[in-house]
């Protein structure tokens, strides 16, 4: 039986700590799906569209290696989107007791909804205090955000198309 597991997120946008949680993942299963997700919580820089493909760019130029599969998902439910692609895990990184706090009521409802499981995984040290909302507002000042993100990302806010 393949090991297949869904990293969701906002991913508004992406950065270098979502992507060394991505490809530490891709590495522990057969298949990894990384979901973009509309967290109704915060207010969104990017279209969810362009968050796709901005992760997509990111995992070709790092070579992330692995069945990695990124996609959308707006339609109910994420455990319905590990069930109807045979997803059991979700791997979600956590990089201080905050995060802890606000994951773990969602992990302990997504088993009881549908038996999925979340692995909590460490940050890189490095990238321990990147987060997106971090990104947005140095770019929405016009400050420099190549150190958080991936090149694609830089590009992207520096020059949209
Ligand atoms: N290093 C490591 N991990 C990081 C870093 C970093 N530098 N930055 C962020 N992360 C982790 C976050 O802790 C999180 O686990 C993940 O990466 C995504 O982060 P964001 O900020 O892109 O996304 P969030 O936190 O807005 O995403 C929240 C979700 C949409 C994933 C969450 O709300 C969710 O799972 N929703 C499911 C909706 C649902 O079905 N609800 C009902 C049952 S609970």
């Amino acid at each position: 039986m393949s090991r297949i597991a869904v990293v969701p997120g906002s991913f508004d946008p992406v950065t270098k700590g979502h992507l060394d949680v991505i490809s530490r993942a891709a590495r522990l299963f057969d298949q990894l799906h990384v979901v973009v997700v509309h967290n109704p919580e915060k207010s969104a820089m990017l279209p969810i569209a362009k968050r796709v493909s901005l992760i997509q760019e990111s995992l070709d130029d790092a070579r992330v290696q692995g069945d990695v599969v990124v996609t959308a998902w707006s339609v109910g439910l994420l455990v319905d989107y590990c069930t109807d692609v045979g997803a059991s895990v979700l791997v979600k990184g956590v990089r201080s007791q905050i995060d802890v706090a606000y994951e773990t009521p969602m992990a302990i409802v997504n088993r009881n909804l549908a038996n999925v499981e979340t692995i909590f995984m460490l940050p890189d040290p490095a990238n321990a205090h990147v987060s997106s909302s971090l990104v947005r507002q140095v770019a929405a000042l016009g400050g420099d955000v190549s150190p958080y993100v991936p090149r694609a990302v830089s590009t992207y806010l520096t020059s949209p198309k």
